[in-house]
């Protein structure tokens, strides 16, 4: 019933059996046979525009057109709000090409549909594939259901393709096929009462909102002795421990300095509101034994009289030499994530968060439910296209 993505080189449902086939591309293609002309647009009322998001008031139309039609979660209460500086970020990463910013307009000009991508390293255990990360699809409402995401999945496809890079990941709250691992969002109240207000936390009916604001309360104090924001100076170290520590895990970015740079490391005088907070410890040597990551992503909150947005925080990358030194001693691992947890909680709400936000990957299994997360009713299906690959699983369900 996936009319498009039966068409698609990735698995289909109940393709493969695990374990019984070599991991690696499905279709192998070369830049010739890929046409140089964009895939036509059948409805006639529309033209393909190339974004210059380095130019304002393009930029602004990408944030537009979110604002208004991006990911709701599955109640309509709240859509992912992007600011110009997130979708920098997100969509100006090393590497970025201008033609991997692919509009759609309507004849009057409109901005109408939008998908991105940017180029990336991407490790499937012990394969490395240079790759693409797609991202920001986006429907006007008024067009959904008119076939034009599998038209502007067509033609990124193409625009990747013709720089030579067959493979990509991307992510999404809907079942297609097939996925390669499968998240849970979980969410530590930063601020209750707000998340209360606006429905996002109900209060069990065994409590009230007063002892549920208290039994969310943070001190205003990190307690990790060395812990301080990373600096300029911190990239190859910070790069190093992050690569060490993620060959815990079978499917990965891998990282180079720059990357590491534009990932973790908060430019002060980058215009617009801060995106990623990246915290490293330092013991007294010198060395740098830990950090931890988040970034801000706001939510539109669609009805309620009192709130017009939900400040979120995600939690990003994080590594801590205890996992190198003593990789199978999960208790060891434990206490030292629930601290490095702690206080990036603690952080998150200095700076205003209402809500931290983590998914069921990494190790984040072994603090999630003593920091008081919950998890959430929302998931996140992680996909490889051009890729096939045997089930990943999360360091939280390895064990
Ligand atoms: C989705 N999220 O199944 P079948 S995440 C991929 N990702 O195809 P129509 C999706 N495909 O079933 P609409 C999808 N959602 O016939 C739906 N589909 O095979 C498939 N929402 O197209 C769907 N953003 O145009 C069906 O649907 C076909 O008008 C139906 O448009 C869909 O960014 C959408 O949630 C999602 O704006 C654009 O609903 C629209 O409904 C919308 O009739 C709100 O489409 C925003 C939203 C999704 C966020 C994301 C990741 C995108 C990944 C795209 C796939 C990339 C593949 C790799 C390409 C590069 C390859 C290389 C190298
Ligand atoms: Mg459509």
């Amino acid at each position: 019933s996936y009319k498009f993505w039966a068409t698609q080189p990735v698995p289909q449902f109940g393709e493969e059996k695990p374990g019984l086939f070599e991991e690696g591309p499905l279709k192998v293609q070369e830049i010739k046979d890929i046409s140089p002309d964009p895939i036509p647009l059948s409805l006639d009322q529309f033209e393909w525009d190339t974004m210059d998001l380095t130019n304002e008031s393009q930029m602004q139309e990408v944030e537009k057109l979110l604002y208004g039609h991006y990911v709701e979660d599955n109640e309509a209460m709240f859509r992912f709000k992007y600011s110009p500086s997130l979708l920098r970020w997100s969509l100006m990463s090393p590497g970025w090409k201008k033609e991997w910013h692919v509009g759609i307009r309507a004849k009057s000009g409109a901005l109408c549909a939008f998908i991105g991508a940017v180029p990336t390293e991407i490790r499937v255990r012990d394969k490395v594939v240079h790759g693409s990360e797609v991202n920001f699809i986006c429907v006007h409402k008024k067009l959904r259901g008119k076939r034009l995401a599998p038209v502007l999945i067509k033609e990124i496809t193409r625009r990747i393709n013709r720089e030579g890079i067959w493979q990509a990941i991307y992510t999404g709250g809907v079942v297609l096929p097939t996925p390669v691992s499968t998240c849970r969002y979980y969410h530590r109240a930063l601020n209750w009462m707000k998340l209360y207000e606006v429905g996002f936390s109900p209060c069990p009916p065994t409590s009230k909102p007063a002892f549920q604001a208290r039994k969310f309360a943070l001190g205003d104090n990190t307690s990790i002795r060395g812990l301080r924001e990373m600096e300029a100076k911190d990239i190859d170290a910070v790069g190093s421990l992050l690569e060490r520590y993620l060959k815990r895990y079978d499917l990965t970015p891998v990282f180079d300095k720059e990357e590491i740079d534009h990932w973790l490391l908060h430019k002060k005088d980058a215009p617009g509101e801060q995106v990623v907070w990246t915290y490293v410890v330092e013991d007294a040597n010198g060395k740098i034994t830990d950090f931890f990551s988040f970034y801000g992503l706001d939510s539109s909150v669609l009805r309620s009289p009192k709130h017009s947005s939900i400040k979120a925080a995600y939690l990003f990358y994080y590594a801590t030499e205890t996992g190198l030194t003593t990789p199978e001693d999960r208790p060891a691992i434990k206490a030292r994530l629930n601290l490095l947890v702690a206080d990036a909680l603690v952080l998150a709400k200095r700076f205003g968060y209402d809500v931290f936000n983590a998914l069921s990957l990494m190790d984040n299994g072994l603090f999630l439910e003593d920091q008081k997360f919950g998890p959430g009713d929302g998931q996140l299906h992680y996909y490889l296209f051009n890729y096939r690959a045997n089930p990943i699983h999360g360091g939280v369900d390895k064990k």
